[in-house]
């Protein structure tokens, strides 16, 4: 649900950080907040911390650099992440409300298999809950921590989280050396801006 705001032509698009606890969707965030290229008339806002008890939602906003201006609208970008305990689940929930775009952050270590395959549920089953179908939600995945010894090889990953019928664009990140977080970011970017412009 894009929030459109009219009296300052800006259109706000927002995008979560989904993924199982510890696979990196904190650090994506802090990446893309220190080292984003935003215009200077239009600031990056600050890393605001919704504090829940002990793991953190995290946000802020940015309009890029570059032109992403649609019918005359300058277009916003709203970064989540959400707790990763599954005992935050109604958090992860109402940070799904109005979600335009989902990055999945998967964990490629083997040891974190079920837990990827079971977040991926939970997201699916807390969209749902939201009246929202993942058909619906352009969504890219990442495959962080490749730097990881036991880091599953990216077809085996591929098999296993990527197998519905809409094959979706994935990326291999080490998101602490900041790699594949930009990459990840740009096709998201991409495809909301890419479905916002053909409304
Ligand atoms: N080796 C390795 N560690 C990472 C990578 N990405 C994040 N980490 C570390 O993994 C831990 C959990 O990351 P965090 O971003 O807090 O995970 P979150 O629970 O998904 O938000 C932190 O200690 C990060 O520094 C990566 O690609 N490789
Ligand atoms: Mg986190």
């Amino acid at each position: 649900m894009a929030i459109i705001n009219r009296a300052t032509k800006e259109l706000q698009l927002k995008i979560v950080y989904y993924g199982p606890a510890k696979s990196g969707k904190t650090t994506n965030l802090e990446q893309v907040h220190a080292n984003v290229q935003v215009p200077d008339s239009a600031p990056k806002g600050k890393m605001t911390s919704l504090a829940t008890s002990s793991d953190r939602t995290l946000f802020f906003d940015f309009f890029p650099l570059e032109a992403t201006t649609i019918k005359g609208f300058k277009t916003k970008f709203s970064l989540f992440t959400v707790p990763g305990q599954v005992i935050y689940n109604a958090t992860r929930q109402i940070v799904l409300r109005g979600v335009d775009g989902i990055v999945f952050v998967a964990d490629s270590q083997y040891e974190k298999m079920g837990e990827n395959i079971e977040t991926f549920g939970h997201m699916t089953d807390n969209l749902k809950s939201l009246n929202l179908n993942l058909e619906d939600i352009p969504y890219v995945i990442q495959y962080n921590k490749r730097d990881t010894e036991d880091a599953a090889p990216v077809e085996y990953l591929e098999y296993v989280l990527n197998n519905r019928e809409v094959h979706v664009p994935y990326f291999e990140g080490v998101a602490n050396k900041c790699e594949g977080v930009f990459e990840t970011l740009n096709m998201i970017t991409k495809m909301l801006i890419h479905k916002y412009l053909n409304k």
